[in-house]
């Protein structure tokens, strides 16, 4: 009896120690996924098969990312006509960003309802073999996993603010390399600010040879900024990734650099803000942000164009005294500086709708009333719920990226000097994690039009790429899972567990981490002109 006893136990601990290591190790967490105790065996003889030309984008991914992350040197075959295989396919049954990883012992198949699919199935894949850990450099083996996967929400989106500091080409994409590892799908590229331009301009070439010059901490800097050329080429890596790029040309206020510019279109600013505003009460004024706005558009494929519309307010008393502003507050029957904001959006709008581009814009705009279909509205400051749900009862496709916690240029730990805090809070990893929705908003219609989830880099209190990193890492991680993974399969605890893989991920390639199990492990990279005005001050 003891025996059978004995034995019994024995089972039972092995069972839960099978069911300990089957935790699927992807983050963002799947939706299914199952394991069988095999491995297929990924060696120098394994080859690559595409079944469709368009496809092979998704094949190029994974060949650079196993030799970027593994020096794995995968091949590729034009021919099914071998066992041990890697081949990706679509499967029309399955929804746009939807697929199926399937690893078995004698080869891998991906299949996915579209490419953007299979390349989702292509990073789970990535990921998985980013963490086979072997003895033999030229043979990994890759456990066998079976996913089936989809999306939460069609808007994964990380905003980089390079106004304030220039992250330049090569950091930035390797942050699109980690974005995509992260399935994360959308770059909000915040191009334009009060310290510099980034970019440029043909008709204009003087907004970043003059206005690129400078950042927040240092006026002087030379010029930096993406020629056109950089910036194709950067909309074409991401879009390899599965991530389109959203440029944000910021109007009518946070236009102080391109106002040193060309100041023919300037509208002044207030004492704290000198030079703010674009002129709304000069005809010129939209032609030239016209103008500036379709060379963004040819450049950028995503069709959509971020027009800011955030703060106005902060400097805009000049236009009291403009008389160009008062003959058109006349003419159009506009009774004050807000209604002039609001003519100044709409018209800008038509621009954009002419150029059959979609208009975003921050929850400030939420106000005016714009085409519904046309018009993404950005949900930023969590103190006003009503701006969201304004935009919701309007009808607008809204994206959520609230202060707290989708600011990632708040602090991620009470103890950290440099970044932000609102009221003694900040945006630790936990928050970014179970942000959830729902908490917001309750109505099934109105959830259908909550696009999704998104996080904003903003850089006043960045001065180096290791404060970049610092900011992001690990918060990039729990968005991803905010964003894609369905409530029943988040757990912050198994999160937790996962992650410390993917923190060792970060020390192999150089990325300069927060590390929230061992906070002191890597030191806060501080950023020391900590004054008020930089940071907007703490609570605005
Ligand atoms: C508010 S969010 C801003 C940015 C600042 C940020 C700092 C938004 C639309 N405007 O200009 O960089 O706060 O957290």
């Amino acid at each position: 009896m003891m025996k059978l006893f004995i034995k019994f136990g024995l089972v039972l601990l092995t069972i839960s120690l099978c069911h300990a290591q089957q935790q699927c190790p992807l983050i963002p967490a799947p939706m299914h996924a199952g394991y069988t105790e095999d491995v297929f065996k990924l060696n120098r003889q394994t080859a690559l098969f595409v079944d469709e030309e368009h496809l092979k984008n998704v094949g190029r991914y994974l060949q650079q990312e196993l030799l970027r992350l593994k020096g794995f040197p995968l091949m590729a075959k034009s021919s099914l006509d071998q066992q041990s295989s890697i081949r990706l396919k679509l499967d029309e049954q399955l929804a746009e960003e939807a697929y199926e990883l399937n690893i078995a012992q004698d080869g891998i198949i991906i299949s996915g309802g579209s490419a953007a699919g299979v390349f989702n199935g292509a990073s789970s894949l990535v990921q998985l073999i980013s963490q086979v850990e072997s003895m033999a450099e030229a043979v990994l083996p890759v456990p066998c996993w079976t996913i089936k996967d989809e999306p939460r929400y069609g808007w994964r989106g990380l905003m980089l603010d390079e106004s304030r500091y220039f992250i330049g080409k090569q950091k930035l994409l390797s942050i699109i390399d980690w974005m995509a590892f992260y399935k994360l799908n959308k770059l909000h590229w915040h191009l334009t600010d009060e310290p510099a331009w980034r970019l440029e301009i043909k008709k204009y070439p003087r907004l970043a040879l003059v206005g690129g010059v400078g950042d927040q901490h240092d006026k002087t800097k030379p010029a930096a900024f993406y020629t056109q050329q950089e910036i194709s080429e950067i909309v074409d890596y991401a879009s390899k990734r599965n991530i389109e790029i959203i440029p944000e040309i910021d109007m009518p206020g946070h236009a102080t650099a391109a106002n040193r510019a060309y100041p023919a279109y300037s509208g002044g600013g207030s004492e704290q803000y000198p030079e703010f505003t674009f002129d709304p009460g000069n005809p010129e004024t939209y032609t030239y942000l016209t103008n500036i706005l379709r060379e963004a558009n040819a450049l950028f494929p995503s069709n959509m164009l971020h027009l800011g519309g955030d703060e106005v307010s902060f400097g805009n008393d000049s236009w009291l005294q403009n008389a160009g502003v008062k003959r058109l507050m006349h003419d159009h029957r506009l009774k004050d500086l807000k209604a002039v904001e609001n003519y100044f959006m709409e018209r800008m709008a038509d621009s954009v709708y002419q150029m059959h581009a979609k208009l975003l814009v921050w929850d400030e705009m939420a106000d005016i009333n714009l085409p519904k279909d046309k018009t993404v509205i950005f949900w930023w400051r969590h103190d006003k719920p009503q701006q969201l749900y304004q935009s919701l009862k309007k009808g607008y496709e809204t994206v959520l990226c609230p202060r707290l916690p989708f600011y990632f240029d708040f602090v991620q730990d009470s103890s950290h000097q440099a970044g932000r805090k609102w009221g003694g809070l900040y945006s630790p990893l936990q928050d970014v994690y179970h942000f959830d929705a729902d908490t917001w908003v309750k109505d099934d219609k109105q959830r259908q039009q909550v696009l999704g989830l998104q996080a904003n880099l903003w850089t006043e209190t960045v001065t180096n790429n290791q404060r970049v990193d610092y900011l992001l890492f690990p918060r990039l991680a729990a968005l991803a899972e905010s964003a894609w993974s369905a409530d029943a399969v988040k757990s912050y605890a198994q999160f937790e567990e996962r992650l410390k893989r993917h923190l060792k991920l970060y020390r192999q390639h150089d990325v300069y981490f927060y590390n929230p199990f061992h906070p002191n492990e890597i030191p806060e990279p501080v950023y020391f002109k900590k004054d008020k005005k930089d940071l907007n001050a703490e609570e605005n």
